[in-house]
């Protein structure tokens, strides 16, 4: 469905009219890790018995503001959404306020004084998932000297960008490793290839790339290859999420670390619904379990990964 249309999908058979309605907006369909994580909503939307009106705001803010406009017009139960970017979301979000329409975060936070705005946020710790990366570096990287890193940042103002810069940077402050030039590459893979192809350019002692997401570490190695250099080996990569393409490169030995980000909230989010549209006191942060995997556990799990 296109950013504007909300579309119905889901939902008991039987067209019970007790069923909750609920309105989604998704940041859009930038990379594997969103892609997993719109079917994980919308599987277990249908399997709640939950109604779901889901528009794909295309990682445009107004798109977003415009989808929550038109599910506080259609009267919806709750709201949820993936907030693209931290700010701009108060005055949309005290609409469905003052229409009594909970909302609920879901995979990114927004940056507001007013936690009344919400009821709950369900998402993992970036600033966590930067710290890992940043250590596994530092251990990595003991007796190298100097190491050279280029980070190709996710969405510029977007909560996992933001955050996975911090903990990057508090995990690696007082070793020897250096962040030589940072860039957004959007999330996309597209858009970590061109900025590692213009890192590539400006910058001949490059030894790591940290990428916010796998999608852009992917673009990164299409990069340096064409550069002539092997990544995983003459250029080391971290990358943050563990979709399949990205386990498939960190199997191949293309990619040194990844960090889990898990996008399979959908049930979760699901069973919040349920007791907040029921008025049952939800934990104002439910944070998501996941972990970390080298190239030698990721050949281990990769037959049995979901997504
Ligand atoms: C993280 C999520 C990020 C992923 C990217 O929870 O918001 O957005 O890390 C995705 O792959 O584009």
């Amino acid at each position: 469905c296109g950013a504007l249309a909300a579309c119905g999908s889901g939902g008991s058979a039987s067209g019970d009219d007790d069923a909750i309605t609920m309105g989604f907006s998704q940041v859009g369909a930038e990379s594997g890790w969103r892609t997993a994580n719109t079917k994980s909503i919308r599987e277990a939307a249908k399997a709640a018995g939950i109604e779901l009106k889901f528009s794909d705001a295309q990682q445009k803010q107004e798109n977003q503001i415009k989808a929550i406009r038109s599910f506080i017009q259609q009267r919806v139960d709750v709201i949820a959404f993936s907030p693209v970017v931290e700010t701009g979301w108060d005055n949309v979000l005290l609409e469905a306020k003052r229409a009594n329409i909970p909302v609920i975060l879901t995979d990114r936070a927004i940056d507001s004084d007013d936690e009344s705005l919400y009821e709950t946020f369900l998402g993992s710790d970036f600033v966590e998932e930067g710290r890992k990366a940043g250590e596994w570096l530092v251990e990595d990287s003991k007796g190298e000297g100097t190491v050279n890193v280029v980070e190709l940042q996710g969405t510029t103002g977007s909560a996992p960008a933001l955050d996975r810069q911090e903990g990057f940077q508090e995990a690696i402050s007082g070793s020897d490793i250096k962040i030589i030039a940072s860039q957004t590459g959007d999330f996309t893979r597209s858009g970590g290839k061109q900025v590692m192809e213009a890192f590539l350019k400006s910058h001949s002692d490059i030894d790591v790339v940290y990428a916010h997401n796998d999608d852009m570490g992917l673009g990164a190695i299409e990069a340096i290859e064409a550069a002539g250099k092997k990544p995983g080996e003459d250029i080391k990569i971290i990358t943050v999420d563990a979709v399949k393409d990205g386990m498939q490169a960190l199997a191949d030995g293309k990619i040194n670390f990844i960090v889990e980000c898990n996008p399979l909230l959908g049930d979760q989010l699901m069973d919040l619904v349920q007791k907040v549209v029921a008025g049952e006191q939800v934990p104002k942060r439910v944070v998501v379990e996941e972990t970390t995997f080298t190239q030698e556990e990721a050949k281990k799990v990769l037959p049995e990964r979901q997504y």
